[in-house]
């Protein structure tokens, strides 16, 4: 372990804790039943998202990998950013691309990860600070719908959110946090936005139902995290997983169908879930985006587009934008 890592902590375990606790006795109770995408993510979970991003149907994160190989050091001429903040950082392996470029072109000075797992972030930041020891680095762990005012705020920023996490978001989410986030940028800072593009279902679809079963697995682990996190007693084995494009909403829905009728009981919410022979529970949105849609939506959160880049492939965009 490394000593002394400059992390600000805003979400404790036990606020993680008890939002699970609201969010699944919400979703659970409803009609029909959902959970929200976040709980994916444990070690396991995380873990199996890494094993995601390299499979051979799963081209978002090789697209945006491509794209800010090519225009990483654009981005730092463009922006002049002296602070790089990731929203949902994660591993922050493709932001090493961003890093070297805004460091080779001489401005940057810190690096802010801001993820929900201090976990993630601490393993981050370790091997961050072998590879840059010269960057000053400041990990906040907190939630980026409802911590957005944490953000430091020293020298130009440039806010990353990428790998197409915006998707998670319906439209009626995206909104208002677009135009938070927009809020509490100053002008001439820059948001560097991460968005899959609409395509071919017979390219989506594969991407969230890969052959070697993966995102199944994926998928399930929210039940496991359920199990060990809530004492509940869903039978993951008993879930099928389903991933279907709804061409309504240009988005890719994953659920959890059960296979038989059951009843699960979730012991720290005191709370009997029955389930219905083929009932879905709804687990995650990937909504993908038409170019034009993402310059209405920034455009009416306060953004300026400034450029717009996709992978030779045209499957995946990098928007920067300016406050
Ligand atoms: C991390 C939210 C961008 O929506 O593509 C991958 C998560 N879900 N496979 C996505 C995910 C199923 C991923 N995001």
């Amino acid at each position: 372990t490394v000593p002394d890592l400059d992390l600000d902590v805003y979400l404790t375990d036990a606020d993680l804790a008890a939002a699970l606790r609201a969010d699944a006795r919400a979703g659970l109770t409803a009609a029909p039943k959902w959970l929200p995408p976040k709980y994916f993510y444990d070690a396991r979970g995380s873990a199996l998202f890494e094993e995601i991003t390299r499979l051979p149907e799963y081209y978002p994160t090789r697209a945006e990998r491509e794209i800010l190989a090519d225009r990483a050091p654009l981005i730092a001429r463009l922006t002049g950013a002296k602070v790089l903040v990731e929203l949902g950082s994660g591993s922050s392996e493709k932001t090493r691309l961003l890093l070297d470029a805004l460091r080779d072109h001489g401005t940057l000075g810190s690096f802010v990860p801001l993820d929900v797992s201090g976990a993630a972030l601490r393993d981050a930041l370790g091997s961050l600070r072998r590879d840059y020891p010269d960057l000053h680095l400041h990990g906040i762990v907190a939630d980026f719908v409802n911590h957005l005012e944490v953000l430091p705020e020293s020298g130009t920023r440039l806010v990353a959110f990428l790998g197409g996490t915006i998707g998670n978001f319906t439209p009626s989410e995206r909104a208002p946090f677009l135009s938070a986030l927009r809020d509490r940028l100053a002008p001439g800072e820059w948001l560097l936005l991460g968005a899959d593009l609409v395509k071919d279902p017979a390219v989506l679809v594969p991407a969230y139902d890969d052959a070697a079963g993966v995102t199944a697995e994926f998928n399930r682990n929210v039940l496991h995290v359920l199990n060990r996190e809530l004492n509940a007693d869903f039978d993951p084995s008993a879930f099928a997983h389903v991933a279907l494009w709804d061409p309504a909403n240009e988005w890719i829905e994953m659920r959890l169908r059960a296979q038989r009728r059951m009843t699960v009981r979730v012991q720290d919410l005191a709370l009997d879930v029955s389930f219905a022979e083929g009932e879905e529970l709804r687990t995650e949105v990937s909504a993908k985006f038409r170019p034009e849609r993402l310059d209405e939506e920034l455009s009416a959160a306060g953004f300026a587009v400034r450029s717009r880049w996709t992978d030779r492939a045209s499957r995946f965009s990098l928007t920067l934008a300016s406050a």
